[in-house]
């Protein structure tokens, strides 16, 4: 058998686990997770190298109907990510409802190679609980595969795996070993500080944030950082920052931590928090942030 390689998408709803998936499956944290829906906001590849063959993944914003031009540029980026993709595991898990189905339709429709249908968090549910999924998709879209996974525990995903590669065409790998991921490490500095606001904040507050990183120097031992968090409205800025700067602190601190464990080095971070007025809006900012929609 030759080397095999090939690009698959790993698309769905907001929430079911597509990040956290694509996180265990590379053993590293390469996308941002939380439990409010709609964290990730452009796609995200990640490259699993073997013997064997190149697997490149690449987890996708949660399926919805956009409301704002931030909103639009998340969807361009799934249909955009299906355009390479020579396999889409379609990620569910046992707690969506019709809308599961119905929003997905057109999406799964318009794909024409082998798509898997996964359903996630198995952890959290029986067998039975597994099969009713099972059965609410049967009338719909014919998957090639069906399989059971747990992104949280592993549970399912070395099968998952394997599955796919039988899907695969003998190909040449797509990049270098060694690489896996191709998003700039500021970028991965500013995603990782976007996890932790949202963390730490609630409600309306996350989905108004942006994080730029304005510096980022490299010295032997050291990582200087300074970012900028913006935020919608100034009563978001308060909020973030929190009662003598406590919950600006507690952001800054697990971020920096996080940081510090993946670079290896010790990392000074300077954050600031600047209102933006509802840019999520606003396409000249949505451009200059790299949010552009066509
Ligand atoms: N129990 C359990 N929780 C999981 C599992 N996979 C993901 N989660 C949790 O589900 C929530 C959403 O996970 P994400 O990976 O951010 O989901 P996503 O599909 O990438 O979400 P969006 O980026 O918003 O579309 C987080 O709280 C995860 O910890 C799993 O297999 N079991
Ligand atoms: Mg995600």
């Amino acid at each position: 058998m030759g080397f095999k390689s090939g690009f698959v998408a790993i698309g769905g709803r907001p929430n079911v686990g597509k990040s956290t998936l694509l996180n265990h499956i590379l053993g590293q944290k390469i996308s941002i997770v939380s439990d409010k829906p709609q964290t990730t906001r452009k796609r995200v590849k990640g490259i699993l190298n073997r013997v064997d063959a190149q697997i490149v993944f690449v987890d996708t914003p949660g399926l919805h109907v956009p409301k704002d031009e931030l909103g639009k540029f998340m969807v361009q980026e799934i249909e955009d990510s299906l355009i390479d993709a020579d396999l889409l595991c379609y990620l569910t898990d046992p707690f969506q409802d019709n809308r599961d189905r119905g929003a997905s339709q057109s999406l799964l429709r318009a794909f024409s190679r082998p798509i898997f249908l996964v359903i996630n968090k198995k952890d959290l549910v029986s067998q039975e609980g597994i099969e009713a999924v099972i059965r609410g998709w049967r009338e719909s879209l014919p998957f090639r595969e069906t399989m059971a996974v747990s992104a949280l525990t592993g549970e399912g995903v070395p099968e998952l795996i394997e599955t796919i590669l039988r899907y695969l065409p003998e190909n040449p790998a797509y990049y270098e070993e060694g690489f896996v991921s191709d998003t700039f490490e500021r970028d991965i500095v500013a995603e990782i500080i976007r996890e932790k606001v949202w963390w730490h904040t609630y409600e309306e507050v996350p989905y108004g944030i942006e994080v730029r990183v304005e510096e980022f120097k490299e010295k032997e031992n050291v990582l200087y950082l300074r970012a900028l968090i913006y935020v919608e409205r100034e009563s978001h800025k308060k909020i973030i920052i929190g009662e003598k700067g406590q919950n600006l602190k507690k952001i800054g601190q697990s971020a920096r931590e996080e940081i510090e464990a993946q670079w290896g080095k010790k990392v000074f971070l300077d954050l600031w928090v600047k209102v933006e007025k509802n840019w999520r809006k606003r396409k000249e900012v949505l451009w200059r942030w790299g949010y552009r929609a066509r």
